[in-house]
């Protein structure tokens, strides 16, 4: 087992042998807040589909024109869902492939994003999420991490009114979340990780502003309803920010934490977009949606393939930090090698041309299976990329990186 100082080198060595490229887009957002939006269980194929006429995320819809929105970006968490995606995002490592990282090693050393935006720009970091504090361990998590504030369930108003499923709505906890904010000394960083949107997607009639869908099943229908009371609660939370004053000087990171109709429900999915139920299609609906909106910037789609792990050092480009010598997997997505797998934690994997799940190679033109020779490659990437990672987290190899 690698866990001595000797191993985090060689570590350190393959990973800086991945290109860190510049762009113009490069320092676009420098000294912005940033605003990360976590959206429960968030599919990218509700993203400018409708249903019975009508679409699912208006808001989102209209934003994606005035944003960087990236199409093709893969959920990569494992048990530690929503912990997993803010995991990936916070250091740039993958998530272990049982537990969540948050629970599992909250006292390792991390290269923190919140550490980084602290010590390149002097950044306030704080996360705001309507859940108790202890939910994924994440009050012990974010200290190490060094966030500065966590307004977590007891820093809200919440009564049986305002509360469902999981706790507080999305709507109230936005408007709540706003006293705080303000508080915060700019430049700073804002995590929101919304609730409402959770399985088994339970909504009061007076939320619902959608008919749920007619698919053959419910938890599908309901779902259709819950990511719309979603999209609602981002479009208020967009007006209070103008309100405030603090949309225009506001870089905002909106992305889908991972699915949220499992295989169990699947059929669903694929009736109500009228597709057939195959192996790639499946894999399709693992994407999340990636929004990165800048007040000002003009609308641009980017259908490169990536994943959650990315997120970090996109955010960071356009932030104008480099991520020269990090120990970490993410890669801009603004330079991001097209033809490097995006690896997935369930021993699958997604290149340009190939994809692998459950132990069969798909060409992904011709959507047929293919020979493993086709995908063997990328899979050694995925496979050395994941040890490498565990071994980091397991060993607590950044401890000894100064
Ligand atoms: C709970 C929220 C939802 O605090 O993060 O949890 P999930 O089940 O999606 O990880
Ligand atoms: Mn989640």
């Amino acid at each position: 087992a690698l866990s001595d100082k000797s191993d985090a080198g060689n570590v350190s060595e393959y990973i800086q042998s991945k290109p860190h490229e510049q762009t113009d887009l490069f320092g676009l957002a420098k000294g912005k807040n940033v605003v990360l939006i976590s959206l429960e269980s968030t599919q990218n194929f509700v993203i400018n589909q409708k249903v019975n006429g009508e679409e699912i995320t208006p808001f989102l819809n209209d934003l994606i024109k005035k944003s960087f929105y990236f199409s093709n970006i893969y959920d990569q968490t494992a048990q530690g869902k929503t912990s997993d995606a803010e995991f990936m995002i916070d250091t740039g490592l993958y998530p272990l492939p049982s537990g969540s990282v948050f629970v599992r090693r909250p006292e390792n050393t991390f290269e923190s994003l919140e550490y980084l935006l602290k010590e390149n720009g002097g950044y306030t970091t704080a996360s705001f999420h309507g859940n108790d504090r202890d939910f994924w361990n994440r009050a012990q998590m974010y200290e190490n991490l060094g966030y500065d504030h966590f307004f977590s369930k007891k820093y809200y108003d919440v009564t049986k009114e305002n509360s469902i499923n999981y706790g507080i709505k999305d709507i109230p906890f936005f408007e709540q979340s706003m006293e705080n904010l303000t508080e915060l000394p700019e430049p700073f960083m804002a995590k929101f990780i919304t609730l409402s949107n959770h399985f088994p997607f339970l909504i009061d009639e007076a939320d619902r502003t959608i008919e749920p869908a007619n698919t053959e099943v419910d938890v599908v229908n309901r779902y259709v309803t819950t990511v719309r009371y979603e999209d609602q609660a981002i479009k208020r939370f967009f007006q209070l920010m103008k309100e405030q004053n603090m949309y225009k000087d506001t870089i905002f990171v909106i992305y889908g934490d991972h699915y949220g109709i499992s295989k169990k429900y699947e059929a669903g999915v694929h009736e109500l977009l009228g597709q057939e139920e195959t192996p790639l299609n499946h894999l399709e609906l693992q994407q999340v949606p990636l929004i990165i909106h800048i007040p000002g910037q003009d609308g641009r789609t980017i259908n490169k393939i990536g994943g959650e792990v990315d997120i970090r050092a996109t955010l960071l480009h356009l932030l104008g930090i480099s991520t020269e010598n990090q120990m970490a997997f993410s890669q801009s997505l603004f330079t991001r090698d097209s033809d490097k797998p995006v690896v997935l934690r369930d021993g699958g994997m997604i290149s340009k041309d190939y994809a692998y799940l459950n132990n069969v190679c798909y060409d992904r033109s011709s959507r047929k299976a293919v020979g493993y020779g086709n995908c063997a490659p990328y899979l050694d990437t995925a496979r050395k990329q994941l040890e490498l990672s565990d071994n980091i987290i397991l060993g607590d190899l950044l401890r000894f990186i100064d």
